[in-house]
């Protein structure tokens, strides 16, 4: 149990530099009886998936099992998604998974509203707003030129890694042409990324270390520089949604930090976790 005391001692720079005291919150190890291999986070949802393709939804502070099996989960503007073990592409229509033509193995619904994901040959791809909002099975992805292990998109922004860890920002997406202009490198090397609903980007290394982009804006959406969360554990997967950052150990256990007191003050109360040192 998080201590009101060290949580008063934590949060004690944050009120004089938020930006520079960020990476200082405290992390909690979130009560679960199942370990999950993948995590995404918006507009308040929360979905994960086991390293058994099981799908989990965070609600009331617990994870309820959906029916279905996936190894890549997302939920976003854009609907609930994922792809299962063959790379079918599914989407959540009218309560239930519907295949939807195509092939990937990762996918990523935070657009507004537009898809974008990667398939087995690291070929990028997104899904225009028009084929959303359909509601058929029958779509086309548009293809973009380059190479990308990961693709996350935020409401007007996406970003992606390459197998050799290089970060990529993807330059005038939108709903009605998803597919953007260009590539631009963004220094540093990270393994995954995530793209959070008010655009901000958070990274894992392949050390495990979690990144913040800093100085992401409306005029500046590729942000100045990576900031380093300074959390005890070491993480394989992270997805940021409005103060929340929810993390995935290297052994499979799910971490949540905030980015505000008063985000930390509702989850102590609510006792959903346990506080890591
Ligand atoms: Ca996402």
């Amino acid at each position: 149990m998080f201590s009101a005391v060290s949580l008063l001692l934590l949060c004690v720079g944050i009120s004089v530099a938020p930006d520079l005291f960020f990476s200082s919150f405290p992390l909690l190890k979130v009560h679960m009886n199942v370990k999950l291999t993948q995590i995404d986070a918006s507009g308040g949802e929360v979905y994960g998936v086991s390293n058994d393709s099981n799908i989990y939804h965070w609600v009331n502070n617990s994870w309820r099992q959906v029916p279905g099996e996936l190894i890549h989960v997302t939920f976003g503007p854009a609907g609930l998604w994922g792809v299962n073990r063959e790379n079918i592409i599914l989407k959540m229509q009218d309560n239930n998974w519907m295949n939807v033509s195509g092939f990937l193995k990762q996918v990523d619904a935070g657009g507004d509203i537009f898809l974008g994901g990667v398939n087995a040959q690291d070929n990028v791809y997104c899904l225009d707003q028009s084929y959303i909002v359909s509601g058929s099975s029958c779509v086309t992805f548009t293809p973009l030129d380059g190479d990308l292990k990961y693709y996350s998109c935020g409401p007007e922004s996406c970003w992606g890694v390459n197998r050799a860890n290089n970060i990529y920002y993807r330059h005038n997406v939108s709903s009605m042409a998803c597919q953007g202009t260009q590539w631009e490198q963004v220094e540093g090397s990270l393994e995954m990324l995530e793209v959070g609903t008010d655009g901000l980007v958070f990274g894992v290394d392949s050390e495990g270390h979690v990144l913040r982009r800093e100085g992401i804006t409306a005029e500046n959406p590729v942000g100045y520089f990576w900031v380093p969360m300074s959390f005890s554990e070491r993480f394989k997967h992270v997805s940021y949604d409005n103060g929340s950052v929810w993390l995935i150990s290297q052994d499979d256990e799910v971490y949540l930090s905030a980015t505000n007191p008063t985000l930390w003050d509702i989850i102590e109360r609510q006792n959903i976790g346990e506080a890591q040192g």
